[in-house]
């Protein structure tokens, strides 16, 4: 029997990974692996709620999931899988898009977000895009899901939609609970440091690439907005940029920010930064390296996919089936 607890969490293969969704999300995916029963999904029916060049798409989904195994997830410890591949979460998701009020999903700001970015192509999945992530927590049972500050509001619509279902049709969902890392869980753009550091920014310059090359990261990093005094402060409020680049040199070095503010005591800015882009090389490096070389063995990625669907699959439709029978379908 598996008694461990249950983690999911998706990453969703709309642009090339950022240190940003490396810090919030996947290097605590690697420390919980050990201990969890994880689900580590690639979540490509997301993705089309932004248009997507097909192309494009298939390719970044392999990238990814090479990306996901060289950040150190096991696949034969953890599943690993492709959302599309497991129809259940398309089928419980649209049961779901049920018992999901208009006005909750009116009040997320990732779909205003979205929304105002993408202005002629506000689509109707982009909207119930938290159903669908819904029901890829729900349908594993979740306990915990490891996710970066920003999608704190779609794991807490995730409960209430479980607790609205649960509430009519008794205990069919475990309520999940979110798992933010302490430090690194809102990592922000390096020349604009009031935005979030995001993958489908149309500022390259603030974003650092798990696949970038160290000379981009460097120049980079060196390019860095910080501010008018050369006191290495943190202070998130006045000192955006200098904070968010201590955030980031705090967890690729585990030191804290007093450390970090004594090493750096009457050294410039430029010394800082250079300190933290090389910091974020090391911290990548292995990581690129192996991912390249997973990537080029597309047989091995079948096999590690494949084996995911399968496993997943067999999670997921035991829940699907009780909610299809709670729900008052007739069975097969
Ligand atoms: P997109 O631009 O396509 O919306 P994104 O770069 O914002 O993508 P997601 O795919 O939405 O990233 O997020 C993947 C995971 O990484 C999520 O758990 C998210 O919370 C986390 N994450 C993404 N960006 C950051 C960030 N800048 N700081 C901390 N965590 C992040
Ligand atoms: N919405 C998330 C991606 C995502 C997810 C999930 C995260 C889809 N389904 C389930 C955790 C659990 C995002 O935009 N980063």
């Amino acid at each position: 029997m598996d008694e461990k607890k249950v983690i999911f969490s998706g990453i969703q293969p709309s642009g090339d990974l950022t240190l940003g969704s490396y810090m919030g999300a996947i290097k605590n995916w690697v420390e919980l692996s050990e201990d969890y029963n994880c689900y580590y999904c690639i979540v490509d029916m997301h993705a089309i709620t932004v248009r997507q060049v097909p192309a494009d798409l298939r390719r970044r989904t392999l990238e990814q999931l090479a990306q996901y195994i060289a950040a150190g997830i096991d696949p034969t410890k953890n599943t690993i899988f492709i959302q599309s591949h497991v129809p259940a979460h398309a089928e419980l998701a649209w049961i779901l898009n049920c018992y999901t009020m208009f006005g909750e999903l009116s009040r997320m700001t990732q779909f205003k977000d979205k929304a105002a970015k993408n202005s002629d192509n506000i689509n109707a999945g982009l909207f119930t895009y938290p159903a669908l992530m819904a029901a890829d927590i729900l349908l594993y049972q979740a306990d915990l899901v490891p996710v970066g500050d920003d999608q704190r509001q779609h794991v807490e619509i995730t409960r209430d939609i479980a607790n609205r279902f649960n509430g009519i049709y008794g205990d069919v969902f475990k309520l999940p609970e979110v798992y933010n890392p302490k430090v690194g869980a809102r990592i922000m753009s390096l020349t604009s440091p009031e935005n979030k550091m995001s993958k489908s920014d149309k500022d390259k310059g603030g974003c650092i690439y798990i696949m970038q090359s160290p000379d981009d990261i460097m120049r980079c990093f060196k390019r860095a907005v910080t501010d008018s005094d050369t006191w290495v402060h943190y202070d998130p409020e006045n000192k955006k940029g200098v904070s968010n680049l201590m955030q980031i040199y705090a967890v690729a070095t585990g030191k804290s920010f007093e450390t970090i503010e004594s090493e750096f005591t009457g050294r410039g800015y430029g010394d800082f930064k250079t300190a933290v882009g090389e910091a974020v090389v090391e911290l990548l490096r292995p990581v690129r390296e192996k991912a390249s070389k997973l990537i080029a063995d597309k047989a091995y990625l079948e096999s590690v996919y494949k084996e995911g669907a399968e496993r997943a699959a067999y999670a997921a439709n035991k829940t699907l089936r009780k909610v299809y029978k709670k729900v008052g379908f007739v069975g097969k």
